[in-house]
């Protein structure tokens, strides 16, 4: 078990309006979609997380918290959703994570949303994709490169909604990543736990001091991620699924 805070958001009465690529059929459930995101702040409080959980707002897409900031280092870098519908959710974020952060902005042109940013150690990978355009990367590197993160480029497949859609930090310094959803070398020479592509949607998993919350129903990269030494709890995601969330966007962690 290891301490940390962790902010998350209700699931507003119009989660069913969420952006997807595709519409959803059947449609989104949105009791349900509560349900599922109460059995995550539970798994997430019952790794020593404390979960802090602001009320739903009128956003549809609000609960994905973690698209509305960056944080480490002390520091939360406050986005520029690269979806203009996605803007206003960003005032209750900052106005919460004001206490425990030190807070900084971005401006137009510059767009980027967390979901694209993966930290490992010193290095923040970021997903150059249809969301965080290259002048939200700049400014990334303008607030994290003061205080030692390195910033390091991915370009995603335009297929792909964010980098962490298709990988995510096991919280000991490795990666783990859906076979061939990225470009070879993209993290460098950061240690890589590689799941089938068919299983892709497993890649977006919230790993935490040898545990991972992991989506239900992705045997192969359950049996991976445990073979890697992590102890697994997994999670029902089909509405968040529907609305092309996961299981990291729902919180934004602050060690
Ligand atoms: C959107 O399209 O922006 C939301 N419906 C889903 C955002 C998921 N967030 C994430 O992957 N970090």
């Amino acid at each position: 078990m290891s301490a940390g805070h962790a902010l998350t958001r209700a699931i507003s009465a119009r989660f069913a309006e969420a952006l997807t690529a595709r519409p959803p059929d059947p449609p989104i459930d949105v009791a349900c979609a509560r349900v599922q995101h109460a059995a995550y702040v539970a798994a997430l409080a019952a790794l020593g997380v404390t979960v802090v959980t602001l009320p739903a707002g009128d956003e549809p897409d609000g609960c994905f918290v973690e698209d509305g900031a960056v944080v480490a280092g002390g520091v939360a870098l406050i986005t520029r959703p690269g979806a203009a519908s996605r803007r206003a959710e960003t005032h209750a974020l900052a106005e919460a994570l004001a206490p425990h952060a030190e807070l900084r902005h971005m401006a137009a042109p510059a767009t980027l949303e967390g979901g694209d940013c993966l930290r490992v150690g010193r290095r923040l990978f970021v997903g150059r994709s249809a969301r965080s355009n290259d002048a939200g990367i700049a400014r990334l590197g303008e607030v994290f490169g003061p205080l030692g993160y390195r910033v390091v480029a991915i370009a995603l497949p335009a297929r792909v909604l964010h980098l962490k859609c298709v990988c995510s930090p096991l919280g000991d310094g490795r990666v783990l990543v859906a076979e061939g959803a990225l470009p070879g070398g993209a993290f460098e020479d950061v240690p890589l736990v590689t799941i089938p592509a068919a299983e892709a949607y497993a890649a977006n998993c919230l790993a935490r001091a040898g545990h991972a919350l992991m989506a239900d129903g992705y045997p192969r990269a359950r049996a991976q991620v445990e073979a890697a030494g992590l102890t697994v709890t997994a999670l029902a995601t089909s509405e968040l699924r529907k609305a092309d969330g996961a299981l990291t966007c729902l919180s934004v962690v602050i060690d």
